[in-house]
């Protein structure tokens, strides 16, 4: 057990303590050696049989000095025990919504035995809370809000956690001679924005089926293990520092086809595909697809071998939602996906002019390191003044200074002067016509007022597509992903509309937006839209966040020819929407 997440489980005991009315002192004690495992650079697992070395760390005594043998002895302490077989380790979930202290859960707890989020949402709609003393109608309704947020994002993480996640075990787990191969499984394979748990496969000697370790002993010593969930034969689950679920199957190799396709899913996918593989007089399971009459193997190493048995072609991940590939893969007719080697150039990222972190030209290097043929600076306009938005004059000043690195660049990249410019609360646009009118590539972004109705911010949308500069929507929803919901918007509207005038619309790969979701990019594509996908990069490192949103165009079903930034840069440009009169 390391340090860290020693003094996550004594935090949790001063919580369980404070619910459970104990004296102040005893709960600061817990707190103050929680925190002082936490800060101390002595590992403590290591040293924990030499008692006088562990009284040397402040905030350590006697009676914790005992808490710190158990807890590496036994993964818990006598005293947590008792006080979770009282309240149940859900009730320290009530601790992560906003404004919820052990004093108001030790209220709830003694009015109405609440000890889960659940039971406290139960217990709101049976107006259980209405005559507790400081529990007016505001309170209560400040209560539900929380519960409804949490809920929303609870448990999920975004797809970039999830794979750096999947990255550093992967790491891990490869060092060791016994492992040989690791695939991340279910929703991060699938592409999806968020993940709910983490799944990852491991193959290799060390995984034998029959033999209860050492493959799983290896996996268990993880440092970045927080709590262990379960270690069986073949499978460990646990939670990370972040309380991201991962579980760890181990796997012959013979079967790790069968398995890959079976842990991606999607539940839905896997459904129809086995009733598939029923009519065909098979069944498919985690380890095999074999005959239903003699149980014979038909297929399991690969999921080409299962897929082609299956009398289909091999589906992409990214597919596997049950959303028409299974047909498709059987009639020959799955599109070629758009992958991110096809991406020519990125035309929306900003500089230190704005709220970016580099220069004009450490961007264009980079961009030129990432293989791009063209990029564009587009910077903030003078509305957001805390990105220190450019006003007209420094907007050309700027156009100026773009144009002097492309020529100090010598050819190596193109360089698209640019402006993401703010859709302001009426539809109008952030900056004088006649600047805009000289950009290559004039991107219009709504930032602020994500309050007002569906009917005004499309009618705001829709106005700011009438001026002819407009040639991109930036992140259409503005939404941020387990942060701020999309605003309201008539979607398939604003879509036609673009489709008609020509402005593309913009998939946003930042992984805290992928802004048009996979649903709505289809819709575009049904629509005709024209699609631009960009990282909006504001330091020169988001640059190579572009695999995160080619994976929800794929989702999409999206080839490069949907994507105008797979054309050469010419062909880039007079695809865009055209205006009056263009500078390109
Ligand atoms: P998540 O974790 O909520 O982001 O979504 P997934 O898709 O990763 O779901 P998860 O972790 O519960 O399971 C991983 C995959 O394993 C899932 O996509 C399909 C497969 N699977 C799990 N449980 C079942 C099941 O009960 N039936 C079927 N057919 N497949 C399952
Ligand atoms: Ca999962
Ligand atoms: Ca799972
Ligand atoms: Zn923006």
């Amino acid at each position: 057990m390391d340090n860290l997440t020693m003094a996550r489980l004594l935090e949790q005991t001063a919580d369980l303590l404070e619910i459970d009315g104990a004296d102040g002192f005893r709960i600061r004690s817990y707190r103050n050696a929680a925190e002082a495992i936490a800060q101390t650079t002595a590992d403590l697992a290591a040293i924990c049989d030499d008692t006088a070395k562990l009284l040397e760390i402040p905030g350590i005594g006697k009676s914790m000095a005992t808490n710190v043998k158990a807890l590496v002895c036994t993964g818990t302490t006598p005293l947590r025990d008792q006080l979770l077989a009282k309240y149940t380790v859900s009730i320290l979930e009530l601790t992560r919504l906003p404004g919820m202290g052990p004093k108001t859960i030790a209220l709830f707890w003694s009015a109405a035995q609440i000890n889960s989020i659940d039971t406290l949402a139960v217990a709101i709609e049976a107006g259980k809370l209405a005559d507790l003393p400081r529990m007016g109608a505001k309170q209560i309704e400040k209560i539900k809000k929380g519960i409804d947020d949490y809920r929303r994002s609870s448990g999920r993480f975004r797809i970039d956690q999830a794979q750096e996640a999947a990255e550093a075990l992967t790491k891990y787990l490869l060092s060791f001679a016994g492992f040989d191969r690791v695939t991340p499984a279910g929703s991060l394979r699938r592409g999806r924005e968020t993940a709910g748990d983490l799944d990852l496969l491991v193959t290799g000697p060390a995984c034998q089926p029959d033999q209860t370790g050492p493959g799983v002993d290896y996996v268990a010593a993880y440092p970045g293990i927080a709590d262990l969930i379960v270690k069986g034969e073949n499978k460990v689950s646990f939670h990370l520092a972040n309380g991201m679920q991962v579980d760890v199957r181990l796997l012959p190799g013979e079967s790790y086809g069968a398995a890959l396709q079976y842990f991606t899913g999607s539940k839905a996918h896997n459904v129809t595909l086995r009733q598939r593989a029923l009519k065909m007089g098979y069944t498919l399971s985690e380890w095999s697809l074999a005959r239903l009459d003699d149980e014979s193997v038909v297929a399991a190493a690969t999921e080409e071998e299962i897929y082609a048995a299956l009398g289909m072609d091999w589906i992409p991940p990214e597919l596997r939602e049950n959303l028409g590939e299974i047909d498709a893969a059987v009639n020959r007719s799955l599109p070629r996906l758009i992958e991110e080697r096809d991406i020519r150039g990125d035309v929306h990222m900003h500089t230190h002019e704005t709220d970016g972190r580099n220069s004009i030209r450490e961007m264009a290097e980079a961009a030129i390191a990432c293989g791009y043929e063209y990029i564009a600076i587009t910077d903030h306009s003078k509305a957001l003044a805390m990105t220190n938005g450019l006003d007209e004059a420094r907007a050309l000043a700027h156009i100026q200074r773009i144009r002097e690195v492309e020529r100090e660049l010598e050819g190596r990249v193109r360089i698209f002067t640019g402006i993401e410019v703010d859709i302001l609360a009426d539809g109008a646009l952030d900056m004088d016509d006649e600047v805009l009118a000289q950009m290559d590539v004039v991107i219009a972004s709504i930032h602020s007022r994500f309050d007002q109705s569906r009917e005004e911010t499309t009618a705001r949308v829709l106005r700011a597509f009438e001026n002819p500069n407009v040639r991109i929507l930036g992140h259409p929803t503005g939404r941020q992903i387990l942060r701020r919901e999309p605003v309201a918007l008539d979607m398939a509207l604003i879509l036609r509309r673009a489709a008609e005038l020509g402005v593309a619309v913009e998939h946003n790969a930042s992984p805290e937006r992928l802004d048009l979701c996979d649903r709505d990019l289809r819709l575009a594509k049904e629509l005709g839209c024209r699609i631009v996908i960009n990282t909006d990069a504001h330091e020169i490192r988001t640059l190579g966040k572009m695999s995160f949103g080619v994976r929800q165009l794929r989702r999409a079903w999206l080839g490069p020819q949907d994507v105008l930034n797979t054309l050469p840069a010419a062909e880039f440009v007079s695809s865009l929407r055209t205006r009056p009169q263009t500078t390109a």
